[in-house]
């Protein structure tokens, strides 16, 4: 068998199987590592009750430029895919095109050296293996190293503990029991409606509320999937030009210039409409305008007044600490109506802090919440946490953590000054999650694949990001960045959800079609800012 190939690639979710099928099309010899024993990356691992994309189902797939039969064979059953059918999906596409040949699961990379002699990277796995490969592409995912606060007394729980994103492969029951969910997150939100269902009682420990809005899931009309297939052509391409890589119709006016009375039409139409309408197809200056966004928040805040019975539980959870879409918003579907519910209890982490977790459940000063099981909802170490645990080395064995210690530094978020021959699908400082992640994937490996075609095809072997290059993009993300509310929130979007993180904006704020065009123009001059040359000797 052989260990030494044209490019390793690390991950088999989205990016990893859109990256190995572009690389098949260079006719190059490809691994691809994946920890978890099958394909699907986030849909493989996040197995919670109530798991479900908040990106509508028909956008949220490879296009036709992956393959026109699969998109045309594929139909979903819902507008919100849950997390079954997206894996089932997944596995489908991977069936179809036979990318499982090239899949090496449950084997995770534990080192990532590049060799400056050889001019090749040597990656070392769990297994002892070590296999080389010119070219080092990470699809690792941006929400992929799960968060586990350390909370005091956390090894001395007696009971059953989950982590929504490393949750059981065979089905947890919550029946009669008495359940924690700590973290109201997009996750908690989806999963508390589902275990309120079936728990005797359950204690909601929130930190900071969000503003969710509803996602008004159903099944999807065979028809309007129909209408939709047809226009395909038209519908990828203005989600491939749009801010964030989904085909709505994105106003272009403030809301502070529509009177009070419109505003409220406008806001009430799309909220009727459900998920990310509210936030994308009324008005644009939500993200920079605290005047404007101050409107629309309010509005959601009214909503979650008018849901929650209690009045007391429904001001814990408006948000005020934070404008509107400084955080990732999660879609809801009866999550405030769960707070109604007799068996459902909210408790205020800032009036009441978890002081421990003990034998018997959690405890704050007012009192031991004992429970049957805890589930942690706490989140990731995003878009950083995944590089910096597979050890990546650069040239002259620099860590990939020591470079980024006070924050990345990449070109486009596709390569980083130091790690040559090494790209990144979804990396930081390129739109990723401030996107439907599909598209921003598709044109990631599009970019990168083109690289790697244009060097094989100028004889170069070695491609860089040039530092000046990627000091340029740095800046011009952090002006951007700089321009928004984003930063003045505690997100996992600035890294503050994780203690001693760099505080800085990891997603680009530039939209996916103004990305795509700059990486088009740094394409047409013949890839520039990198540095492509003839390395390897003969
Ligand atoms: P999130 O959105 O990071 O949510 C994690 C939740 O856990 C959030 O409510 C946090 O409160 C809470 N949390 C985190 N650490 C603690 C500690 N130490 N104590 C109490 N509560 C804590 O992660 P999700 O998994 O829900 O969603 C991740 C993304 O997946 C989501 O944004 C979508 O893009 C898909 P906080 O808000 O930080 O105060």
């Amino acid at each position: 068998m052989s260990t030494d190939f044209d490019a390793i690639v690390v991950g088999a979710g989205f990016g990893g199987l859109y990256t190995l099928q572009n690389l098949r099309r260079l006719d190059m010899s490809v691994k691809v590592f994946e920890r978890g024993g099958g394909v699907g990356g986030t849909w493989y691992w996040n197995r919670y009750p109530g798991a479900r994309c908040d990106s509508e189902s028909v956008y949220y797939m490879f296009s036709d430029r992956f393959s026109p039969q699969i998109l045309d064979e594929w139909s979903w059953t819902e507008r919100f895919a849950g997390q079954p059918e997206i894996l089932e999906y997944l596995n489908f596409v991977a069936d179809k095109m036979d990318l499982r040949r090239d899949i090496q699961f449950d084997t995770a990379v534990t080192a990532a050296v590049y060799d400056e002699a050889n001019n090749r990277w040597e990656v070392t796995t769990d297994d002892g293996a070590r296999t080389t490969a010119r070219y080092l592409i990470t699809a690792v995912g941006c929400i992929s190293t799960t968060n586990l606060p350390a909370f005091p007394g956390l090894e001395s729980f007696t009971g059953e503990s989950y982590h929504t994103g490393a949750w059981p492969h065979e089905p947890v029951d919550f029946t009669g029991k008495r359940v924690a969910v700590i973290g109201t997150g997009a996750t908690g939100v989806q999963a508390i409606p589902e275990i309120a269902k079936q728990a005797a009682q359950l204690f909601v420990f929130q930190r900071t509320p969000n503003y969710d809005i509803p996602a008004r899931n159903q099944p999807l009309d065979p028809e309007y999937t129909t209408k939709v297939k047809q226009n395909y052509p038209e519908l990828w391409e203005k989600a491939r030009a749009s801010g964030f890589g989904l085909p709505y119709q994105v106003s272009e006016g403030s809301a502070l210039d529509a009177t009070p009375e419109e505003r409220q039409r406008v806001f009430q139409a799309a909220y009727d409409k459900g998920g990310f309408y509210i936030g994308l197809e009324t008005y644009s200056d939500f993200m920079v305008n605290k005047e404007s966004n101050d409107t629309i928040s309010e509005f959601i805040r009214t909503k979650i007044r008018e849901t929650v019975h209690d009045p007391a539980t429904a001001e814990l959870l408006a948000p005020t600490d934070h404008p509107f879409f400084t955080k990732r918003p999660p879609l809801e579907t009866g999550y405030y109506e769960a707070f109604n519910r007799d068996n459902v209890a909210l408790i205020d982490i800032h009036g009441e802090p978890i002081e421990s977790i003990t034998a018997n459940g959690v405890r704050t000063p007012v009192r031991e919440y004992e429970v049957d099981a805890i589930v942690f909802a706490t989140g990731f170490d995003t878009m950083t946490g995944t590089l910096f645990k597979m050890g990546i080395r650069g040239r002259a064995g620099q860590p990939l953590e020591r470079k980024w210690a006070d924050g990345p530094r990449t070109y486009l978020g596709l390569a980083t000054h130091g790690f040559p021959n090494m790209f990144m699908i979804t990396g930081p400082q390129s739109p990723s999650v401030l996107s439907n992640m599909p598209v921003t994937i598709e044109q990631n490996a599009e970019f990168i694949a083109g690289l790697i075609g244009h060097m094989r095809e100028t004889d170069a072997d070695y491609g860089e990001a040039n530092e000046d290059a990627e000091g340029r993009w740095v800046e011009h993300h952090n002006e951007l960045a700089d321009a928004t509310l984003l930063l003045g929130t505690n997100s996992w979007w600035v890294g503050a959800n994780i203690p001693g993180k760099p505080r800085t904006l990891y997603p680009y704020v530039g939209g996916v079609g103004p990305f795509r065009d700059i990486c088009a123009d740094v394409a047409s001059k013949g890839y520039e800012g990198f540095t492509l040359a003839s390395r390897t000797r003969a």
